[in-house]
């Protein structure tokens, strides 16, 4: 008899209640999160407990366990990510043996053929279509959707109800605001922001952030 591997959410803020409820809901119970407020510990995030830090986990087999990052983006506006801290977060677990769970909303719509990266998580009501990649640690956050061929990099943070159309390339690390849209074929370098509510219709370079509809590199 083999013995069920424990569950471990990292950090307990408004992603973590977003992703206990879609494990739940596919029958998976998350066993417990850490958090690096001391202030939380001995709380609970909706009945599922806060039993410490970081070290906690630390303490633990590798095997023993599967992690899920649910550090959001919660630097997030435009012209600064936060994704850089949700990456750290997953290379340092990752550097000492432990590994990421995927997490996927049964109500989301995830094509056989996409291929879905370690520890990536596709929120409820998402959708990936055919010819899909979604990178390791990446979000596609709620209702976003990913037309045909779409490349999405690792740790990237695709928010709430984005459109990108088909063959769009994302590379590791961008955010994708809400709502903002991408039309067809365009590219995005490695740690662009794209604000909410852009339309995007020329290639981003690496490290710009754009925004409106068409959108245009913001100044700094
Ligand atoms: O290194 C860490 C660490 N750094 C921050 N280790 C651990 N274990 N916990 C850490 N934290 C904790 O992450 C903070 O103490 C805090 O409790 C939590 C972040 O919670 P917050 O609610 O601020 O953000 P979030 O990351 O859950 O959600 C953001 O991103 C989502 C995608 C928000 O912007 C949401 O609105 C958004 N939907």
């Amino acid at each position: 008899m083999t013995t069920p591997l424990d569950l471990i959410v990292l950090c307990a803020g408004g992603h973590a209640r977003v992703v206990i409820d879609i494990l739940r809901r596919g029958g998976s119970a998350v066993t417990a999160l850490v958090d690096a407020d001391t202030h939380l510990h001995g709380e609970a995030v909706d009945g599922v407990p806060i039993i410490g830090g970081d070290d906690k986990v630390l303490a633990r087999d590798p095997a023993s366990l599967m992690l899920i990052n649910a550090l959001g983006n919660a630097a997030a506006q435009v012209g600064s990510s936060g994704l850089a801290r949700r990456r750290a977060l997953f290379d340092t677990f990752k550097a000492k043996g432990y590994r990421f769970a995927q997490v996927v909303s049964s109500d989301a719509v995830v094509s056989p053929t996409a291929v879905l990266a370690e520890g990536c998580q596709i929120i409820t009501g998402a959708i990936v279509h055919p010819g899909c990649t979604v990178g390791a640690n990446t979000i596609i956050n709620t209702g976003a959707q990913l037309d045909h061929d779409v490349r999405v990099g690792a740790h990237c943070h695709v928010a709430p109800a984005a459109v990108l159309c088909g063959a769009v390339t994302v590379d590791d690390e961008c955010h994708i605001g809400a709502g903002a849209v991408i039309v067809q074929g365009i590219h995005i370098g490695r740690g662009a922001v794209v604000g909410a509510g852009a339309v995007v219709i020329q290639d981003v370079l690496a490290g710009a952030t754009v925004v409106g509809n068409p959108a245009r590199i913001r100044p700094t």
